[in-house]
């Protein structure tokens, strides 16, 4: 399938695009920055509106990856909601009501409000991020996400002293999501991060892929989107964002500390108890490829955990 139909002329992300920062970042590799801004005829400018939001500077690695086809990224899902079979989330989600979707952000803040995700999209917009992602399981994929740094939407909320993490919920509606039945597990799906790592210019709310608006299967019509992390703590349509003094209990290590932790960063060394965490299957390759530290995002993120002891804290 062609990942660019489809698409409106306004929400294209064009395949040229892509290919033009795949050499962008090898030029940069080679030459330096400055080179390849040139040679990609790129000329930094202070009136340049998309020069406001620094973009993050993901691994050489991460960018030169080819993201993964359309076609996986939205039918092959973790969304336990819906299903526990990767291959049905996509059909069971399809009709999933993702309109008007209030979310709460409260707690520890000055100005707390409910918005409805559209409006919180409209307020912060959109740009692309091609970012790896790893699951805990094994295998990871390429997304290019669509969305915004969750430091722009913090920065507004007046965040208070006391607060120390950010907690965020997913809709809890068992007549909507079949998978929430009585008794299994701690409904809703709950995630947390530490106020740092949130604050992080990698970690975005995103609200579409390829730039196309998010579909269900995927967490819309905003989820979090952390991909220095296992892909469980990016957690998927949420509905509360709360600014908290003590450390949330995620969903994942409620049902299994000995196995989830909550920092959850993605680690070769590090083991899972039942298996080795050292490579990854790339969907969409036949070869296992190896578990980068950080999943490739050490320079960006290493300084958050400067003194703590990983393998205590994973
Ligand atoms: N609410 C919710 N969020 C979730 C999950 C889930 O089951 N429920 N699965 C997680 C897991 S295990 C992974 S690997 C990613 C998968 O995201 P994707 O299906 O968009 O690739 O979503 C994460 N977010
Ligand atoms: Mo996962």
């Amino acid at each position: 399938m062609n990942s660019t139909e489809n698409f409106s002329p306004e929400e294209i992300t064009p395949e040229a695009l892509f290919l033009s920062r795949r050499k962008f970042i090898r030029l940069a590799a080679m030459f330096g920055t400055a080179y390849a801004l040139a040679a990609c005829g790129i000329t930094p400018s202070a009136t340049d509106p998309s020069a406001t939001i620094k973009p993050a500077t993901p691994t050489i690695e991460s960018l030169i990856d080819t993201p993964t086809s359309y076609e996986a990224i939205t039918n092959y899902n973790n969304y336990y909601e819906f299903s526990f079979n990767k291959e049905e989330v996509a059909k069971k989600a399809a009709n999933f009501a993702t309109n008007p979707w209030p979310i709460e952000i409260s707690g520890l803040i000055d100005k707390p409000q409910t918005v409805d995700a559209s409006e919180v999209i409209a307020r912060y917009g959109s740009e692309e991020r091609v970012y790896s992602m790893r699951c805990v399981e094994g295998w990871s994929m390429v997304i290019p996400w669509n969305g915004f740094v969750l430091a722009r939407l913090l920065d507004d909320i007046g965040v208070q002293p006391k607060a120390k993490y950010v907690r965020f919920t997913t809709l809890y509606a068992p007549d909507r999501m079949p998978g929430q039945v009585a008794g299994f597990s701690p409904w809703p799906y709950v995630e947390g991060l530490r106020l740092d790592e949130a604050r992080n210019d990698l970690t975005i709310l995103a609200h579409g892929v390829y730039g196309k608006p998010m579909l269900p299967q995927n967490g819309a019509p905003i989820r979090l989107v952390v991909p220095w992390k296992y892909g469980f703590k990016s957690i998927k349509s949420i509905v509360k964002i709360e600014l908290v003094a003590e450390q949330p209990l995620s969903f994942w290590t409620a049902s299994a500390p000995q196995e989830y932790g909550f920092y959850s960063n993605v680690n070769p060394y590090v083991d899972h108890p039942r298996w080795s965490q050292e490579t990854e299957r790339r969907i969409g390759e036949d070869k296992r490829r190896p578990t980068l530290m950080f999943n490739g995002y050490e320079d960006q993120v290493s300084y958050l955990y400067e003194g703590m002891d990983l393998k205590i804290n994973y």
